[in-house]
């Protein structure tokens, strides 16, 4: 089964191929890119949620491909800022991982409650046609953690640098692919996701069975 990634950030693409493949067995997934589809525009993110933003993106991709979507929208929220970045998290200081980090640093310099979430919510859409009929799903993950006073490791990407995870003693940047996978967001929401998935796919497969009489 085919499944689109709506997604141009290829460390986040890199996740997920991680994760969804190791996490719905019974049927081989293979999932390809935007680029692999020929989608080339942009999709904007117009929501003010991480919710209608993974539909958003999910919805363009589906419409244009015709395949069963994925997207996620997901980002960085910090309680002394009100809840920013946020879903402005990709845009906070309008340049790219270093200038958000650095504008980061400097909002909350002299904060002492510097406690922060990463969210990422994931939405799957099923376009007509499509093997497996549903409504669009949607889950959400999150990691708590703090947010540190300078850099820390070199793995990961966006504000993993900065964002310290307590239970495992390290920054997300200190950890392995596999170690953020087990305790992040993403992998939270891949995690319930794969689940959703594996009971549609479940019943799609009784639906044909009940067709031919099996
Ligand atoms: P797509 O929309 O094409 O998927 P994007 O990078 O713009 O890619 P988002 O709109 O979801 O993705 O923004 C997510 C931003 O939040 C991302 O660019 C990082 O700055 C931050 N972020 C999300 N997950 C993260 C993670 O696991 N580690 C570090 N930063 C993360």
């Amino acid at each position: 089964m085919k499944i689109l990634i709506a997604s141009r950030n290829r460390a986040k693409i890199k996740e997920l191929e991680v994760l969804l493949g190791a996490y719905v067995d019974g049927v081989k997934l293979e999932l390809v890119s935007l680029d692999d589809v020929g989608f080339e525009g942009e999709i904007e993110e117009t929501g003010t949620t991480f919710e209608e933003n993974a539909l958003i993106k999910a919805r363009a991709g589906a419409s244009f491909s015709g395949l069963i979507t994925v997207a996620d929208d997901s980002g960085l929220t910090v309680e002394a800022l009100g809840g920013a970045p946020g879903v402005y998290s990709a845009r906070y200081s309008g340049g790219g991982d270093e200038e958000n980090n650095r504008k980061l640093l400097r909002e909350l310099a002299g904060v002492k409650d510097r406690s922060a979430a990463f969210v990422c919510c994931m939405a799957a859409v099923f376009p007509e046609g499509a093997p497996i009929k549903s409504d669009p799903v949607v889950v959400t993950g999150r990691a708590e953690g703090e947010i540190l006073c300078a850099e820390r490791g070199d793995n990961g990407f966006g504000y993993d640098p900065l964002f310290w995870f307590d239970p495992l003693g390290k920054s997300f940047a200190e950890l392995d692919p596999d170690e953020k996978n087990a305790v992040s967001h993403r992998g939270e929401a891949v995690k319930k996701l794969a689940a959703e998935l594996g009971k549609k796919i479940a019943e799609a497969k009784e639906e044909v069975w009940r067709k031919y009489g099996l």
